[in-house]
């Protein structure tokens, strides 16, 4: 017995120090100290011990049990030493490495221009408004005072889906909307995607960006819509920048207007850009038609209202001096890290 119980511990000694993880510990405890294990297995076999024996063989195995114990654990300690040594090693950190270079997108040039006209126009009290790039004809002609045969339909090559529906070819029809949902006084800016068809250019796209304007209440008059107008143009361009407004037409304005700034590039001296001109056309304006207020349901003897129109293109393209309209679609980012 005392031969069986020493070969036991030198087995159980020999396995211990050559495991190598946690798990192998562990099962090598059950193996040699668990209830079902080799040191219990030959214990209950000392009842055919002589009652001389019984103590001293009691006593080894004690002994035994203890020392295996004993290196279970100094063996766990020295796996988990390593186990950690290892971790620290691995996890350090070269602080000397250069870091990772992460290319950050930035804003559109189309959107820093649209925000700060937004924020210009929010700051009169103007809400934005939207609606659906996909129009019925009432909306987008039908409303604005453009009958069937009326010739501005000539002008606007309009992508149809079917005699009742399109793809708006301005953003007028969000604007009638609004005006046919809400009571005076409206105050609100509707820029957005519109579809003409066109071919592409240096200066045409069939996809393009509208900002139309309008205000209706009691009294609105024109010296509104300059006032409007000025600030607006001041603000983008510089306080430097004048505004005119000239007689031209438009079916749903009644008086309408060109509206033209001074020449941001030579401040209306005349040069190349403005053609020796002084002034760069930015869009067209006027008074709401009283038709136009009548079918959306405002009473123009009550009420009176002025709007505009800008291509948002236009102006990104004269405001950065950049010559070609397809550079603003082509998102290359080399182009559009200069902004
Ligand atoms: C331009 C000219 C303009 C309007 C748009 C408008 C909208 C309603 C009623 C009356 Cl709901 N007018 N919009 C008025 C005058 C001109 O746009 O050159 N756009 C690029």
């Amino acid at each position: 017995m005392k031969e069986q119980l020493e070969a036991v511990r030198q087995a159980a000694l020999a396995a211990l120090a050559n495991a190598e993880t946690g798990e192998q510990l562990e099962e090598l405890r059950i193996r040699f100290t668990g209830k079902k294990g080799e040191l219990t297995g030959l214990l209950s076999r000392m009842g055919k011990l002589s009652p001389q024996e019984r103590p001293i063989i009691g006593q080894l195995a004690n002994e035994i049990r203890g020392a295996i114990e004993t290196e279970l654990k100094t063996r766990k300690a020295a796996l988990e030493q390593r186990e950690l040594a290892h971790r620290l090693r691995r996890e350090t950190v070269d602080v000397t490495l250069p870091g990772k270079h992460r290319q950050i997108g930035r804003q559109h040039p189309l959107n820093i221009v649209l925000d700060e006209i937004k924020d210009a126009f929010i700051s009169m009290g103007f809400s934005i408004a939207q609606g659906p790039e996909v129009e019925y004809d009432y909306y987008n002609f039908e409303a604005l005072n453009i009958p069937k045969d009326h010739p501005a339909r000539d002008t606007q090559d309009t992508f149809y889906f079917s005699p009742e529906m399109l793809l708006r070819s301005q953003t007028s029809p969000v604007q009638i909307r609004v005006m046919e949902q809400t009571r005076p006084p409206i105050r609100i800016l509707a820029p957005g995607r519109v579809f003409r068809i066109d071919e592409v250019d240096a200066t045409h796209s069939p996809i393009f960006h509208q900002i139309e304007g309008l205000v209706v209440d009691r009294g609105i008059t024109m010296a509104h819509l300059k006032g409007a107008l000025e600030l607006i143009s001041k603000k983008l361009f510089g306080p430097e920048t004048q505004t005119r407004i000239r007689p031209d037409y438009f079916p749903f304005t009644e008086p309408s207007a060109e509206i033209s700034i001074t020449c941001y590039k030579c401040g209306g001296k005349g040069c190349r850009l403005c053609k020796n001109e002084g002034w760069i056309e930015i869009g067209g304006a006027g008074m709401v038609n009283p038709k136009v207020l009548e079918l959306c349901g405002i009473d123009p003897d009550i009420y009176s209202g002025f709007a505009f129109g800008m291509g948002l293109e236009r102006l990104v393209l004269g405001r950065y001096g950049i010559d070609d309209i397809r550079l603003l679609y082509e998102n290359n980012t080399k182009f559009l890290e200069m902004f």
